[in-house]
């Protein structure tokens, strides 16, 4: 196998730079029904006909669950020193709730299932005799289905609070060896696909729950740290923190003004959203302009809360696009239906690609340079924050063959070209800290089933069977440098 060299590569990274490979639960687990695991909506939302690739399930999935050792020797076999996984709350809360809030209908003999938190208890036992940092993400789309139906999820003013007592159990069970906790995963996600576009679960559609579930997201957050800083983080000194997600948006005309507006509102629209209440204060201003009133307003309590409520800047980052302004557009055109990331009514940005840029099996261009850039804008506008990149990564066409996967130089190329970006972003003085590699293995990709690969490891989804790619010895001749 012909592996580029990439001493130099590696030699642009402080010491220090924290190299890692990012999962999430119900991706890769399995055992849906096993171990007193209770559903949560992305079970429901499986079983929902034609919202999944062929309506494959996550059943089995990576089947995970059982091949724990197989796996965390996978990691091991990298190189890396940090893992990025999430916890299925339902795993260890089957109903949801947590002794402390649940109603008096919920089965209080079955709240805790110590089976699920001995699972995540084995997970990072194992990593830590390997010598690999757990990365604990709490949340990553798989809300409880009790939450949903009793508590219309992420709607519910209250569901901050069971965010926060389901954290709490996690701080208190593992925050004596988890040191690193990533509070939500792309929330942008939840609310913009999940209850704008109805992609994700819980599969709905309109032009006014993105905001109010992005809101009552950002209230949980802020309960959950603000329980971990109060009382976990002096005794177990760990750090807690968000991850957003963000491509990077460059004016198609350059020169344009109106085309730079775009651009920056497209921005403002989807890590803004999140990240100015945490780092700034308030949603950024173009919002509240334009969204008016279905933008919820935070009372002086809820601002304080979250306000500074993260230790690192967590970035999921994937593609760019051009952004024009929407007035630019002739509206009969069909192509302006295109999408916009987000509510296209709202911002008025017009997004395309550039027919040079090669896509990924997702339809995302691949664009480096657009991964320096947003890099850049987060460091000029948040004031220079640590920033880990816990996600970013790229689905290959035709990998179910699996010659064909192992020889993923496509992807060697894309990991180069991407983390080559990022080692000029550090030059450029932006406080880049770590990199997580999205994903160790290939796995349910939610919607998109199992059509749609992203692993370091290919993972044959009969058998079960792992095997290496290319791109996974080029992270361990990068890492054995
Ligand atoms: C992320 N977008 O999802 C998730 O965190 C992962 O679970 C997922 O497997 C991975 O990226 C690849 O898809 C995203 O539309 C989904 O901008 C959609 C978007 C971005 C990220």
């Amino acid at each position: 196998m012909d592996i580029p060299n990439n001493k130099k590569l590696h030699q642009r990274f402080p010491d220090d730079f924290v190299w890692g490979v990012a999962s999430a639960a119900f991706q890769v687990e399995g055992a849906a029904r096993e171990g007193g695991r209770g559903p949560s909506i992305w079970d429901a939302f499986n079983y929902t006909p034609g919202k999944i690739h062929l309506n494959q399930t996550a059943d089995i999935a990576c089947d995970h669950y059982h091949r724990l050792e197989e796996d965390v020797a996978m990691i091991a076999a990298l190189g890396v020193k940090a893992y990025r996984f999430s916890i299925s709350w339902s795993r260890v809360l089957p109903q949801g709730y947590s002794p402390k809030n649940a109603p008096s209908r919920a089965d209080k003999s079955k709240l805790i299932n110590e089976e699920g938190l001995a699972f995540y208890d084995r997970l990072i036992n194992l990593l830590l005799e390997n010598n690999i940092q757990p990365w604990v993400t709490l949340f990553h789309w798989d809300l409880p289905l009790a939450l949903q139906m009793e508590q219309d999820g992420l709607l519910s003013s209250e569901v901050a609070d069971y965010f926060a007592d389901y954290a709490e159990l996690c701080f208190s069970r593992y925050g004596d060896r988890v040191k690193h906790w990533i509070t939500l995963n792309e929330p942008w996600c939840s609310a913009m696909l999940g209850h704008g576009m109805g992609l994700k679960a819980p599969g709905r559609i309109s032009t006014e729950e993105p905001y109010l579930a992005a809101h009552n997201l950002l209230l949980a957050h802020g309960k959950m740290v603000k329980n971990y800083r109060d009382n976990f983080q002096a005794q177990q000194g760990g750090q807690i923190g968000i991850t957003n997600n963000c491509d990077w948006r460059e004016p198609k005309n350059p020169n344009a003004k109106n085309d730079q507006a775009a651009a920056q509102r497209a921005l403002e629209f989807f890590l803004g959203w999140f990240a100015d209440p945490i780092y700034l204060g308030d949603y950024p201003q173009s919002m509240r302009e334009r969204v008016k009133e279905r933008l919820p307003k935070f009372t002086d309590e809820e601002r304080a809360l979250i306000f500074k409520s993260s230790d690192f800047f967590g970035l999921n980052h994937y593609t760019t696009r051009y952004a024009e302004d929407m007035a630019n557009i002739d509206k009969d055109d069909p192509q302006s239906s295109h999408g916009n990331g987000g509510i296209s009514s709202d911002q008025d940005v017009y997004l395309s690609q550039d027919d040079a840029w090669e896509e990924t099996d997702m339809g995302w261009a691949v664009v480096p340079w657009g991964c320096r850039k947003l890099l850049e804008w987060i460091d000029q506008r948040y004031d220079h924050p640590d920033i880990y990149i816990t996600e970013n990564g790229c689905a290959i066409p035709e990998e179910d063959d699996l010659a064909k996967a192992q020889n993923d130089s496509r992807r060697v190329e894309f990991y180069e070209t991407y983390l080559d970006q990022c080692a000029q972003a550090i030059e450029n003085g932006v406080k880049l800290k770590g990199y997580f590699a999205w994903t160790l293995m290939d796995n349910y990709e939610w919607e998109e089933g199992y059509s749609k690969r992203f692993g370091l490891y290919h993972v044959d989804f009969a058998t079960g069977e792992r095997n290496i790619k290319n791109s996974g010895r080029w992270f361990q001749a990068l890492l054995s440098k």
